[in-house]
C-alpha cells in the first residue's frame, strides 16, 4: 500500500495544485485551495443550510440507510443515480455557484451539478466506487473540495488492488480526471477516532447529450 505524503507531490505545495503519482490515473491535489478559516466558516454555513437528507438504499435485497447525509444540485436534467436510488437536483446556491465558477476557471472544464456529501463523523463514510455514470462521459472531471476533519480517502488500482491512501485536508482540493475512474475505484474509510464532521463537495459535468 502506498501512502502519499507531501514529499511524494511533484511541488511545492504553495504551488496549487500537484499531480499524485498514480499509474493510469490523472490525479491531482491542493491542500490549501480554500484557507483554513474559510473552509471552517463554509462547513458550518452548509451543515446549517443545505436541505441534507439520508437516503436508504437497496443492499443484497436489503434497505439500509447511507452513512453520511447528502444534498444534490445542479441542473436541471442533472438527475443524480446512485445504487438504485434517482435523486432530482435543487438550484446550487449561491455560496457552491461561487466555488463552481472558479474551479471552472481554474481548471478549464464546465461543471453543472454537485454532490454534497455531509460525513457526522468518523462512523460515516463512503465505500469504495467509481464516479463511472454514463451521463459523465468516459473521462470525466471531477473536483472534490474538502471542508473540516481531515479523512483518508483511498484509491484501489482495479488492474492490480493496488491501495494508495491520501489524507484530505480541511480546505483541500482533490481532481480526478482521465482514466481515473475507469482505472480505480475510490473510497472514504470509516474511523474509530473521534473526529469532527467533514463536508465534501464534488462538482461534475453531466451532459444533456448524455441522459437517458
Ligand atoms: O467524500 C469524499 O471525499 C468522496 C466523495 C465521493 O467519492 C463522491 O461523492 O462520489
Ligand atoms: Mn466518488
Amino acid at each position: 500500500m502506498l501512502i502519499i505524503v507531501q514529499s511524494d507531490l511533484f511541488h511545492d505545495p504553495s504551488q496549487g495544485l500537484q499531480a499524485l503519482p498514480l499509474n493510469d490515473g490523472r490525479v491531482s491535489y491542493q491542500s490549501d485551495w480554500l484557507s483554513e478559516p474559510q473552509a471552517t466558516a463554509l462547513n458550518k454555513a452548509l451543515q446549517q443550510s443545505l436541505p441534507w437528507r439520508q437516503d436508504t438504499i437497496k443492499l443484497y435485497g436489503k434497505s439500509v440507510l447511507i452513512p453520511r447525509l447528502q444534498s444534490w444540485h445542479g441542473a436541471s436534467h442533472c438527475e443524480y443515480t446512485y445504487s438504485g436510488l434517482r435523486m432530482k437536483p435543487l438550484p446550487i446556491p449561491p455560496a457552491l455557484v461561487a466555488i463552481q465558477k472558479r474551479l471552472e476557471n481554474e481548471l478549464q472544464a464546465p461543471f453543472n451539478c454537485v454532490l454534497a456529501n455531509w460525513y457526522r463523523d468518523g462512523q460515516d463514510g463512503m465505500g469504495f466506487h467509481a464516479d463511472d455514470e454514463p451521463e459523465l462521459g468516459p473521462e470525466p472531471v471531477i473536483a472534490s473540495v474538502s471542508l473540516g476533519a481531515e479523512r483518508k480517502f483511498s484509491f484501489k488500482h482495479l488492474p492490480t488492488g493496488e491501495r494508495t491512501d491520501i489524507q484530505l485536508a480541511n480546505g483541500s482540493l482533490l481532481v480526478m480526471a482521465g482514466k481515473t475512474q475507469r482505472f480505480y475505484h475510490h473510497g472514504l474509510s470509516k474511523t474509530r477516532k473521534r473526529i469532527d464532521g467533514r463536508i465534501n463537495l464534488t462538482f461534475r459535468y453531466i451532459s444533456l447529450d448524455l441522459c437517458k
